[in-house]
């Protein structure tokens, strides 16, 4: 018998354990390898995603799902198992991102829409035979000057909503990502400006959820934590962040949501960890709370592996080091001396 939307995303959030975001398409991928001289091809994309995937003691103690981009899905370790098989064996649950991109929205300037939605339920069908049990969507939400516009909000939670629908006929649970971005150009954007704005993309979400019949026992938010903006010239403490983050959470998403998996958004490393490890240690919450990182899980390891076979080892200890440190802030237990005793 297949599993449930519902012991899926139970799985996907189980104690302890967050979710591995590698699913950067391939013009993300790129500028990633820039930064570290690595000529993006199918076979170094490959073997990236591969030293990642066959970090044992991470995939196995720290991550319970991976999402991965449409190649990704398709390609095969070096010795021919499909790495979604390897992701599976490890214990987690192998996912898809199934949007097409943000494109921008037609007569509102600096905003975006994202696309996708013709053709997926056949994709989805696709998709679950290779393996895929979870989805995800994201929608940017840009904040400065009179941005956002309602317009903008409502036509990306429709499509997120429209989404989940497709995910959930097929048996695949969808998380829900609705990004409020860090990195607007505008002065205004402090955290009560980064809280107003998260709070109404929310409520519009989860309107468009209900108005779509998507069961929220089987689906995952994405969302961004409520941080100042990066140019703002502000800053906040990691209790701020914590309280804020906490509150607009819990006066939005129902605690029928089994959980609450955040994106990283451009926070360094550490930042990331300490803000969650700050909700889970100071509240009581009715959703799990744990990390669906890209940056914040593999930029240390990508710095390390720098492309080469004979650092893939290092490269696979600094993602263990990030996927440790992050289950324990998902457990409310990591202390910032755990960064320098693990160096
Ligand atoms: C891994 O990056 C994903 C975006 O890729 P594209 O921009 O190429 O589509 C992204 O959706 C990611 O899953 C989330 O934003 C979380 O990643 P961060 O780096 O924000 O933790």
């Amino acid at each position: 018998m297949s599993e449930s939307l519902e012991d899926i995303a139970n799985r996907m959030v189980v104690e302890g354990k967050g979710i591995l975001a590698a699913d950067e398409s391939s013009g993300t991928i790129k500028k990633r390898f820039d930064s570290i001289g690595v000529e993006s091809t199918e076979e170094s994309r490959r073997n990236y995603r591969e030293m990642l995937f066959r970090a044992d003691d991470a995939m196995r103690n720290y991550i319970s799902g991976v999402i991965l981009y449409d190649e990704t899905l398709r390609q095969s370790a070096r010795d021919g198992t499909p790495l979604a098989e390897l992701i599976a064996a490890a214990g987690a649950v192998p996912g898809i991102k199934v949007d097409a991109g943000a494109k921008p929205l037609a007569l509102a300037p600096g905003e975006q829409i994202t696309e996708g939605l013709d053709g997926l339920r056949e994709r989805l069908k696709n998709y679950y035979g290779l393996g895929a049990r979870f989805a995800k969507w994201r929608a940017v939400i840009a904040i400065g000057g009179d941005r956002p516009s309602w317009n903008c909000i409502q036509a990306n939670a429709q499509a997120l909503a429209r989404y989940a629908a497709l995910c959930q006929e097929n048996g695949i649970v969808p998380i829900v990502e609705p990004e409020v971005l860090m990195d607007g150009p505008d002065s205004v954007h402090d955290i009560d400006r980064c809280y107003e704005v998260t709070e109404w993309t929310l409520n519009t979400v989860f309107d468009q959820l209900y108005d779509a019949n998507v069961a929220l026992e089987g689906m995952i938010l994405k969302p961004n934590m409520v941080v100042p903006g990066q140019k703002s010239g502000t800053s906040a403490s990691v209790e701020e962040v914590a309280a804020k983050t906490v509150r607009v959470l819990k006066s939005t998403v129902p605690p029928a949501v089994p959980g609450i998996a955040f994106l990283s958004g451009g926070q360094s490393d550490e930042e990331a960890t300490a803000h969650l490890a700050a909700m889970n240690a100071m509240f009581d919450l009715p959703w799990k709370l744990t990390f669906s990182y890209g940056r914040a899980l593999q930029a240390a390891a990508l710095k390390a592996w720098g492309g080469k076979v004979e650092n893939e080892k290092a490269g696979q200890s600094a993602f263990a080091h990030r996927a440790r440190m992050n289950s324990l802030a998902a457990l409310g237990s990591w202390k910032p001396e755990m960064e320098r005793e693990a160096a």
